[in-house]
């Protein structure tokens, strides 16, 4: 299996699967004198991991990174960096019932046809587990970013289902377990996973990400485009079905009178470019808005067919999410800091004498 390698300059592969012994990654073009400790690594992974909430999957493992290389003395080495998380939440029996059959909407069908063989405890490689290392690696990453750039990367549930928010505070995202921004309808969200669970079905979002403190220049014409490479980052995150920058789709039915963002020597009047021109950072925020579909592991009952092509009906038992996108606004927040770390050293490498150029308008 290939392409399990993200960037240029900064690159991470990561390796496992959802029910083996082990979760890994190794993150290669870190630069060097980082200081960086396990300990590090709990906060993002915590946010993003199954059981700590009853809203999410009740698959319970603590997430604990060790750094195999990379380090002396607590600061990277320019060498690759290492690092391994034990699986120890498995239960292989869950998954017996559909090892013949294939769930409707789900990627064991394609994982069949591409290999002629597949790992069915937990999906395998397709599993959300994977974007454990994504967040791991982006520990690295976001680091880096804050300290040498300034750039901070926030994500946020911006619809769950019909749900959207009524009011928008950053310090609420934190301290509910769905990265809600209006914490007032927190009880709302809750029953509305406590009605979704008990039918046994499954539901959509939106999650939204805004990285802030960019300067101008990341970013490359023609084929390394900020935006294409922030969407491709983004559409690998597993379920997502939609990526918008900026204004997105909605810029459809815009005129270029309303969409341009207009510059006056204190700054830029909007920001419906979402922070990108021509593949390149403005300066302004990012953003970056991705769409999650409803799971495909669900009660309902689904029509399907066996390895023997006989019908059958699928139900997926287990612990699994009713709503994804909960769990999704630390993975967006990483695939958006992965991004930005590359973009930061590629533009260090060939335009690091250039700037910075006037007028400077953020
Ligand atoms: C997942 C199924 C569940 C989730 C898992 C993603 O796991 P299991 O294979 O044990 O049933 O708990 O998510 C994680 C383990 C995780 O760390 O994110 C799936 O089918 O994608």
């Amino acid at each position: 299996m290939s392409s399990n390698t993200f960037g240029k300059f900064f690159t991470v592969t990561t390796f496992g699967e959802s029910h083996g012994p082990a979760i890994g990654c190794v993150i290669d073009g870190c630069p060097p004198g980082l200081s960086l400790a396990a300990a590090e690594f709990s906060r993002d992974l915590g946010r993003r991991a199954t059981g700590r909430s009853r809203y999410t999957s009740q698959r319970r493992e603590p997430d604990e990174v060790e750094i195999l290389s990379g380090l002396y003395e607590g600061r990277t080495t320019g060498t690759p960096i290492a690092l391994l998380i034990c699986n120890n939440g498995q239960r292989s029996k869950d998954y017996s019932g559909i090892a013949q059959t294939f769930r409707p909407g789900h990627a064991d069908y394609t994982y069949w046809h591409k290999y002629g063989i597949r790992d069915p405890r937990g999906g395998g490689r397709s599993s959300a587990r994977e974007t454990t290392m994504r967040v791991a690696a982006a520990v690295v990453a976001r680091k880096w970013l804050l300290e040498h750039a300034g750039v901070r990367v926030r994500a946020y549930l911006a619809q769950m289902g019909e749900l959207t928010p009524t009011a928008f505070h950053w310090a609420a995202v934190e301290q509910n377990p769905f990265f809600w921004p209006c914490q007032e309808q927190v009880p709302e969200l809750e029953k509305n996973i406590d009605v979704l669970r008990r039918s046994g079905d499954s539901v959509g979002a939106r999650v939204s990400v805004v990285a802030d403190g960019m300067p101008p220049g990341w970013g490359e014409p023609v084929y390394g485009k900020l935006d294409s490479e922030l969407a491709s980052a983004l559409m690998s995150i597993n379920a997502v079905k939609g990526v918008e920058l900026g204004d997105g789709f909605a810029v459809v039915t815009q005129r270029g009178s309303q969409h341009r963002d207009e510059m006056r020597p204190d700054g830029f009047s909007s920001n419906h470019a979402g922070g990108v021109l021509g593949g390149i950072s403005t300066g302004q925020p990012l953003l970056a808005s991705l769409a999650f579909k409803p799971t495909s592991s669900i009660l309902v009952p689904g029509q399907s067919v066996n390895l023997a092509g006989e019908p059958v009906e699928v139900v997926t038992k287990g612990r699994h999410d009713p709503c994804v996108g909960l769990r999704a606004p630390p993975i967006a927040e990483a695939m958006v800091a992965l991004v930005l770390m590359d973009h930061a050293l590629r533009h260090r490498a060939q335009c690091g004498d250039v700037g910075p150029v006037e007028p400077r308008i953020v």
